[in-house]
């Protein structure tokens, strides 16, 4: 994925971007380029095909040096990977931009620019930015004002690094939909699309928030909100290890990583969601032409990553009308498939290097088109230089940063939102999804975060409810529909942490077998979002308490439901059915690790368990 790397200085910055190009490599990208002021006034630039390693050759051989400029990592999502392509655009030789995120209206902007005169040298989205500031420079020649004033003309999702010949002392920046932060130092400033970007120049952050424009000086910053008000963003200190490596205020790693969902899942959505609707072009600039063609789908995943991929099949034939196979990786990649005629490959994993999976992907790669071969292969990962990613025709990163427990937590949330994307992706590109429903889902996406803090707040009433397992060995969990999955992982989880043995079974299978397991000692856990199973759920309950089973229910608001005899009710935060499965999956997560906690057990490193699975 793209990355943004910039400085004001009053030394040369040449390094200091190149350094930081590198350190955002990890995210993947298939060109890089730098822009600098030179000593003489001019704007200067090196792009190159392929690796940083190939911009700092260029570097060597043609070296430049300034105390401004721009720098970038491409990952093509309009416009071939190529050096023409690669950023930072220019317009003329006066301005420069760097662009992470998709331009919606693009077409529409550069047919207009293009009868006022302007010429293109790329095929990017990124090329009308540049063009459309230079216009906007013609009636408004403050470089910032007319920044504040050509932003309001782009749809779609933008974090902007700019900077011009003309006003050699400051940076502008401007964020919507694609993350930002300014790096504070003693007499230099930076800016980068990750602070991991500038942590070999300074300690002190300020994120910029939706909508801001910074104003990047030597001696300081200026920022405007979306309003275009004057405001002050907090500095923060970064101290090291505070990310991954640091258990901060939380017992546990995978606490620490429960808490961290609604911050990972919006940096997944960051810069993949359009005003109405899913930015197709995030899965790479060949998506939509394939995503067109694509007629059935094969899924295939271990774990955690399976559950995933199994309400996103629930989504898929749903939302996008495309038939869906899933299975899992170990017993896919040693059996003989038949292959339906135009099936894209979708594989999920955390680490993108769990070896079941990536034997299957091989596998599915090397069937050729006689054989019955994919019409392409799609990766749904966290980890970008991994070799399920390399080796994939296409990738959907998710943005759920290192995973140190071994029970998957914030990266199963993030594959499901990855999913989403995926399936309005396919389902708009194909026609087969109402438009107003993305619009719906669109807008319900943004507001996931605040939802899943919401029900992160419930934390107290989950660890009072773990007391109820402290002595039991047996848990049932049901679901029904696209929340059996949810349950299949709330199982999971309790057996990976606490080593209670747990099943799960749709509701509706429960009389044909589990129901003769359940007597007082068998707790039964169910997940009850307020969609049209709800009655037959509830049911599916009543069956459990005429045998003395105990319910704990996690159940919508509106459901209906409430605590009696024997029953235990959670109330949720109500939410749009089809997202429920991602927010509840996390009080059953709260559920094993509370559970886990007393116990006893090494809850981030459960026993006999390892975090990439990379044998078989
Ligand atoms: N749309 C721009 C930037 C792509 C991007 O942000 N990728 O992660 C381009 O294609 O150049």
């Amino acid at each position: 994925m793209c990355g943004i790397v910039g400085a004001v200085a009053e030394r040369n910055i040449t390094a200091v971007l190149v350094e930081g190009l590198k350190r955002l490599e990890y995210r993947g990208y298939d060109s890089a380029g730098v822009a600098l002021l030179n000593g003489q006034g001019q704007l200067e630039r090196r792009r190159r095909v392929g690796k940083v390693s190939e911009l700092q050759a260029a570097l060597n051989d043609e070296p430049l040096a300034g105390r401004l400029g721009i720098a970038h990592t491409r990952w093509a999502t309009h416009g071939a990977p190529s050096e023409r392509n690669a950023h930072p655009h220019f317009s003329g030789q006066e301005l420069a931009v760097v662009h992470n995120g998709i331009i919606e209206n693009h077409e529409q902007l550069r047919a207009q620019l293009k009868d006022l005169g302007y010429v293109f040298s790329s095929d990017t989205d990124t090329e009308v930015i540049v063009h459309l500031l230079e216009h906007t420079l013609k009636t408004q020649p403050d470089l910032t004002a007319a920044l504040k004033e050509a932003v309001k003309q782009l749809h779609g999702a933008y974090g902007l690094a700019v900077i011009s010949a003309q006003q050699p002392d400051r940076l502008l920046a401007a964020r919507s939909g694609s993350p930002l932060v300014i790096g504070l130092g003693l007499g230099e400033n930076f800016l980068a699309s990750d602070q991991l970007a500038l942590r070999q120049v300074t300690d002190r952050f300020m994120y910029l928030e939706e909508g801001d424009i910074a104003e990047i000086r030597r001696d300081g910053v200026q920022i405007w909100d979306v309003d275009g008000k004057p405001v002050q963003r907090e500095s923060v200190q970064y101290h090291e290890g505070a990310e991954a490596a640091d258990k901060g205020e939380f017992r546990h790693f995978m606490l620490k990583e429960i808490f961290e969902q609604p911050k990972v899942v919006q940096r997944t959505l960051e810069g993949r969601l359009g005003s109405n609707q899913v930015l197709v072009q995030a899965f790479g600039p060949q998506a939509a032409e394939l995503f067109a063609k694509v007629r059935n789908v094969q899924i295939v995943a271990c774990g955690t990553s399976y559950h995933a991929g199994m309400v996103a099949r629930y989504w898929l034939e749903e939302l996008a009308g495309i038939p869906c196979q899933i299975e899992v990786a170990s017993e896919f990649r040693y059996r003989k498939v038949v292959v339906q005629p135009d099936t894209l490959f979708i594989s999920i994993s955390q680490s993108g290097e769990t070896a079941d999976t990536l034997a299957a992907l091989r596998n599915a790669k090397a069937l050729s088109p006689e054989q019955g071969g994919y019409l392409a292969s799609l990766a749904i990962c966290n980890v970008g230089i991994s070799s399920l990613v390399r080796e994939s025709d296409l990738c959907l990163l998710t943005q759920a940063g290192p995973e140190i427990g071994v029970a998957s937590t914030k990266a199963f949330t993030t594959q499901l939102v990855a999913l989403m994307l995926l399936t309005l992706s396919l389902g708009q590109v194909r026609g087969a999804l109402d438009k107003q429903l993305e619009a719906e889902l669109v807008d319900e996406l943004r507001r996931l975060p605040t939802r899943l803090d919401e029900a992160l707040a419930m934390d107290a009433v989950v660890e009072k409810i773990s007391e109820l397992f402290a002595e039991k060995h047996h848990a049932l969990f049901l679901g029904r529909g696209a929340q059996y999955p949810v349950a299949m992982e709330g199982a999971l989880k309790l057996k990976e942490i606490s080593y209670i043995h747990a099943e799960a079974y749709p509701a509706g299978e429960l009389k044909h077998g589990p129901l003769a397991l359940v007597d007082s000692d068998m707790p039964v856990v169910t997940v009850a979002p307020n969609n049209e199973l709800l009655e037959k759920l509830k049911s599916n309950l009543q069956e459990v308490r005429a045998r003395g089973g105990e319910l704990i229910v996690f159940a919508d608001q509106q459901a209906g439901m409430s605590n009696g005899e024997g029953t235990h009710v959670v109330n949720m935060p109500h939410i749009h059915d089809l997202l429920a499965p991602i927010l509840y999956t996390l009080p059953l997560q709260l559920l094993s690790y509370y559970v886990a906690v007393l116990k006893g057990t090494d809850v981030d490193q459960p026993r006999n368990l390892a975090k990439s699975v990379t044998v078989e």
